[in-house]
C-alpha cells in the first residue's frame, strides 16, 4: 500500500506527483506561482530586476507554495498515511540564506499556523538568486583568477566559472551584503531548502545539485577549500557536509504529521536539481544519453570517466555515486529548425521531412553549423557552410540545406559529448524527447549520428517523478536504482542506425576553425 511524493521546486511552480509502490503515477496537482500566489507579484516565478542582469525570486513564496500544494493534494482526499518517503528536486544554482537563529525556528514548527507565518523572517537575503541571474561576471573572474584559471576551476568542480552557479552568487551577497552575509547561519540551494521544510532542520546539499556551484570538488565529493576561500568567509560552515544524492535523510517534521496526517516515520530522501532529477526520471542507465530537442535543445548523459572541459557541466551522478552526468545546453535548437522549414521547406515539416529522406546520410560531405543567436556550446554566432573540400561556401541545394542542418546539429551533440568523455558503446541508446522528437526522419538522423538506436519517451514530468523513484530508492537499503522497479521502462524504438560513418573528428575540426574566423 506504500505510496512515494516527488515535489518539483521548479522556475514556474511548485509540482507534486504520487506514486503507488509500483512507482505508477497516482496523481499530481501544482501551485502556479504567477497565478495562485499573486501578491509576490513574480512574471514566470521570477523578478528580473532593473539592470536586467539580476533575477531573483522571494523566497517566502516558495514556503507558502509549500502548504498551498498539500492543500490542494488533501482536498483530492489522498491518504498521507501511506506515505512511505518523499523526495524532491528544485531548479539548479539558486541559493537560500538562513538568518542566525533560524533553525530553532525550524524545529519547532507549530502545525496551527501556516509555514510562511513561521519562517517569514527566517531569511537574511529575502529574495533568493536563481539560475537566471547572470550578474556575477566579476565574481566568476575573481574565482578562476583565484584557482588557476578556467580549466583548472573545470577540472575540481566539473565546470568553469558560470554567473548562475552558486559559488559566484555567494561571493556576489559576501562582498556586497557583508553584514547579511554574516547574519546567515545556512545557505541551501532551493533543492535542500525545500528538503529542510519537510524535515524540520537543515537538510544537506547532495552531491549532484552540489556539482552546479563550483564549489564541489566533484571527484573528492568534499568541498574544495581553494574554491570556499574565494567566495566567502566561513563558508563550510555555511553550507554543511554535502552527501550521496540517494541519502536517507530521517523522518518528516512533524509540522506535517499533525497538520496533514503523514505517518510519523515518513522519510525524507535528500532533494537534487531539476537536470539530475530527470535523469532519474528517464531512467538513464550507463551508457545512455538523454537528448532533449525543444526551443533549446539539451543532452544528459551518464559518464563514467569525466573529462572537466571548458563547455558543458559535469555533475556526480544522482542515481550512482560512483558515476557521473554531463549536461550540455544549446540554444539554438527548435527555432532555427522551424527557420530552416520556412526558408528551404515552404513551411512545411512534411515536405522538411521529404527531403531529410531524400537526400544521403553525410550529405555527400556538405556540411552546415547554423547558430542563429549566440550558442552555449559553442560561444559562436553566424551560418556557415563548408563542402566536401572543407572550402566555405554561400549555399547548398535547399534539400541540402535541411540535411545539413540537422546532421551539423547533431554531430555537434556527438562532438561535444565525446569531449567531456562520452563513449559510444554496442550498448548505447539515444532517448529523445521534447517536440522534434514526434519526426520519424529527423530521429533517423540522430540514430545515424550516434550510430545507435533512438528511442522516445514521454517526459513531460521526468524530474517529479524521477523524484518519486528516488525517494522509494531512498529507503530501499542497498539495492541499486534500476532495482526499484518492477516493470521495464516506457521506451518506444524509434529508428535504428544506418550502416554510415559520420566523421565526427571532421566536424570537430571544422567548429574549431571557426574561432579563427569569428
Ligand atoms: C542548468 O544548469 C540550469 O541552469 C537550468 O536547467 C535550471 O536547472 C532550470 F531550473
Amino acid at each position: 500500500m506504500s505510496t512515494y511524493l516527488g515535489l518539483d521546486f521548479s522556475t514556474q511552480q511548485l509540482k507534486i506527483l504520487a506514486t503507488n509502490n509500483d512507482l505508477e503515477v497516482l496523481t499530481e496537482v501544482f501551485v502556479q506561482f504567477d497565478t495562485d500566489l499573486q501578491e509576490y507579484k513574480t512574471k514566470g516565478g521570477v523578478h528580473i530586476h532593473e539592470d536586467q542582469l539580476t533575477v531573483t525570486a522571494p523566497t517566502e513564496m516558495w514556503v507558502k507554495a509549500l502548504d498551498l500544494v498539500l492543500e490542494k493534494l488533501q482536498k483530492q482526499d489522498f491518504d498521507f498515511s501511506n506515505v512511505a518517503a518523499i523526495s524532491g528536486t528544485g531548479q539548479q544554482h539558486g541559493s537560500v540564506y538562513w538568518k542566525n537563529g533560524s533553525s530553532k525556528i525550524l524545529e519547532n514548527l507549530d502545525s496551527s499556523q501556516m509555514l510562511h507565518e513561521q519562517l517569514k523572517d527566517c531569511f537574511s537575503i529575502k529574495n533568493s538568486p536563481i539560475w537566471m541571474d547572470s550578474s556575477t561576471t566579476a565574481e566568476c573572474k575573481h574565482l578562476e583568477d583565484r584557482v588557476g584559471g578556467a580549466q583548472s576551476l573545470s577540472d575540481i568542480s566539473g565546470s568553469r566559472a558560470y554567473e548562475r552557479f552558486t559559488g559566484n552568487q555567494i561571493r556576489k551577497v559576501f562582498v556586497n551584503q557583508k553584514q547579511d552575509y554574516d547574519n546567515t547561519e545556512r545557505i541551501s540551494l532551493v533543492s535542500s531548502f525545500a528538503a529542510s521544510l519537510l524535515l524540520g532542520k537543515y537538510a544537506p546539499i547532495d552531491h549532484s545539485d552540489g556539482s552546479g556551484m563550483n564549489l564541489l570538488d566533484i571527484r573528492q565529493k568534499k568541498w574544495s577549500q581553494q574554491c570556499l576561500d574565494a567566495c566567502g568567509e566561513d563558508l563550510a560552515s555555511k553550507l554543511g557536509s554535502p552527501v550521496p544524492s540517494a541519502t536517507n535523510l530521517g523522518p518528516i517534521s512533524s509540522y506535517f504529521v499533525t497538520k496533514y496526517g503523514f505517518k510519523a516515520d515518513c522519510q525524507i530522501v535528500a532533494f537534487t536539481g531539476d537536470n539530475p532529477a530527470s535523469l532519474a526520471g528517464c531512467r538513464l542507465q550507463r551508457g545512455d544519453v538523454v537528448v532533449s530537442l525543444g526551443t533549446s535543445d539539451t543532452l544528459l548523459l551518464w559518464l563514467d570517466e569525466p573529462l572537466p572541459s571548458l563547455e558543458g557541466h559535469i555533475f556526480i551522478n544522482p542515481i550512482d555515486d560512483d558515476a557521473y552526468m554531463a549536461l550540455l545546453c544549446f540554444k539554438n535548437g527548435s527555432l532555427t529548425r522551424e527557420r530552416f522549414r520556412d526558408q528551404f521547406s515552404s513551411g512545411s515539416w512534411e515536405k522538411f521531412s521529404d527531403q531529410l529522406r531524400t537526400t544521403p546520410a553525410g550529405n555527400d560531405g556538405n556540411l552546415g553549423i547554423f547558430f542563429d543567436v549566440m550558442e552555449i556550446t559553442p560561444a559562436i554566432e553566424g551560418q556557415y557552410r563548408f563542402d566536401f573540400n572543407d572550402r566555405m561556401v554561400k549555399s547548398f541545394l535547399p534539400a541540402q540545406e535541411i540535411r545539413s542542418l540537422i546532421e551539423g546539429q547533431f554531430l555537434a551533440k556527438r562532438y561535444h559529448a565525446e569531449k567531456l568523455g562520452y563513449q559510444l558503446g554496442p550498448h548505447t541508446r539515444v532517448l529523445a524527447t521534447g517536440g522534434a522528437s514526434r519526426n520519424q526522419e529527423i530521429l533517423q538522423v540522430l540514430s545515424d549520428v550516434f550510430q545507435s538506436p533512438v528511442y522516445t519517451l514521454d517526459t513531460l514530468n521526468s524530474a517529479c517523478l524521477g523524484c518519486a523513484y528516488r525517494a522509494k530508492h531512498g529507503i530501499s537499503g542497498n539495492t541499486s536504482f534500476s532495482e526499484v522497479f518492477r516493470n521495464p521502462a516506457n521506451y518506444k524504438l524509434a529508428a535504428r542506425p544506418k550502416d554510415v560513418d559520420y566523421d565526427v573528428d571532421r566536424y570537430g575540426r571544422v567548429e574549431n576553425s571557426l574561432f579563427n574566423i569569428v
